[in-house]
């Protein structure tokens, strides 16, 4: 029978998120070392391509125009800069390269065209393409997917409960909308969200609820770590626990045993035995390079040495096929 479930309750998930912490990461250990290459850590590039003065209220977010962050705007980058930059990534040991816009949604402009040409030019590249550019359309994601975009991200980034508290601006609902957009036209899906935006325990499992009982799991969860950014409502919320994360990561490795679990923002405030634990939880992938779309992230050597002293290895791109034909497969399971 498959271990894949779409009908996870609360409850469920909240015995496996409350057990004591090395059982639990014994466990997501185990399921990990099942279904992945134990050890094979996927690296993924993020690039800005478009930069600060969104129209959105997101607590969190340097690039919301109405918070005085200092995040300095930036139009939509040129195709060639961002090919150059894609180049540098591969050239470092990255397979998949994912261009974040600060936009509220895509709009059909001369930007998208652009955008759409980025997504080519980075695809001959044979990487992973990704892309996180805020809403879109049914017909916006099918150009995409016809241009060769192999992944989109777009986080739910807490339980739907709590994301009135963070998000005003477009709701939980607009959120999954342009998930099922995206899974239709048949591109992988990234979806994961934050902790440290004061959220709770419950809030947490409700998160990983709505990913794990979506009609089929995103290919990639990524777990985030506030990074407080000054100027943001978010600014003082106090760190979050080391151990909190690595629940959450084996949690989401435990109810998700396909996806890669990305250990994402805030690995710059982790030591190399910290991120190691998130690793044996069932972490498969990071985003490498000094800086992720305005905040900093371990410098290119640190991650270097990380990878020779914990014994990882870089995941090749396409190593788990198109994402059309795994939602072909998919679709046979039994929930
Ligand atoms: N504008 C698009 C959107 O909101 O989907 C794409 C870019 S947005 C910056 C991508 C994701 O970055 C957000 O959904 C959020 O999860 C994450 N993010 C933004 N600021 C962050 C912060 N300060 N700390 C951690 N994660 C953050
Ligand atoms: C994701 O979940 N995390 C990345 C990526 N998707 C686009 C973004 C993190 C942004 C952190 C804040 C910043 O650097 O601006
Ligand atoms: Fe804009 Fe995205 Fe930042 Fe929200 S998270 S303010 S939508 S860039």
């Amino acid at each position: 029978m498959s271990d894949i479930r779409h009908n996870w309750t609360r409850e469920e998930i909240r015995e496996i998120y409350d057990r004591p912490l090395l059982s639990l990461v014994l466990e997501a250990a185990n399921v990990h070392a099942k279904n992945h290459v134990y050890g094979e850590v996927q690296i993924s590039s993020l690039l800005s391509i478009k930069t600060g003065g969104c129209s959105e209220d997101c607590a969190y977010c340097p690039q919301a125009a109405r918070y005085q962050t200092g995040v300095k705007v930036q139009a939509l980058m040129k195709v060639d800069e961002v090919l150059a930059a894609a180049e540098n990534a591969k050239a470092g040991g990255a397979s998949r390269f994912c261009m974040g816009a600060a936009w509220r949604e895509v709009r059909d402009n001369r930007d998208f065209d652009r955008v759409i040409d980025m997504v080519k030019a980075v695809n001959s590249l044979d990487m992973e393409v990704c892309c996180t550019l805020g809403m879109l359309s049914p017909q916006q994601a099918e150009r995409l997917a016809d241009a060769g975009l192999y992944a989109y991200n777009h986080n739910v980034d807490t339980s739907e409960e709590h994301y009135g508290e963070v998000i005003t601006t477009r709701t939980y609902d607009d959120r999954l909308k342009t998930l099922s957009n995206v899974r239709k036209a048949g591109i992988s899906v990234c979806s994961g969200g934050i902790i440290g935006l004061g959220e709770t325990d419950s809030d947490r499992i409700g998160m990983l609820q709505t990913l794990c009982n979506l009609p089929q799991h995103p290919e990639s969860v990524p777990i985030n770590v506030l990074v407080p950014v000054d100027g943001t409502p978010l600014a003082e919320n106090s760190r979050v626990p080391f151990d909190e994360l690595v629940r959450m990561i084996a949690t989401a490795r435990i109810v998700m045993p396909h996806s890669a679990v990305r250990l994402s923002a805030g690995r710059l405030a982790l030591s190399v035995s910290e991120q190691a634990m998130c690793f044996m939880a069932g972490a498969n992938s990071i985003f490498a390079g000094d800086k992720l779309l305005t905040t900093p992230n371990p410098e290119y050597n640190a991650d270097k040495d990380m990878f020779r002293i914990l014994g990882l290895t870089p995941k090749a791109a396409f190593a788990d096929g198109h994402p059309k034909n795994k939602a072909k497969a998919e679709q046979h399971e039994p929930a």
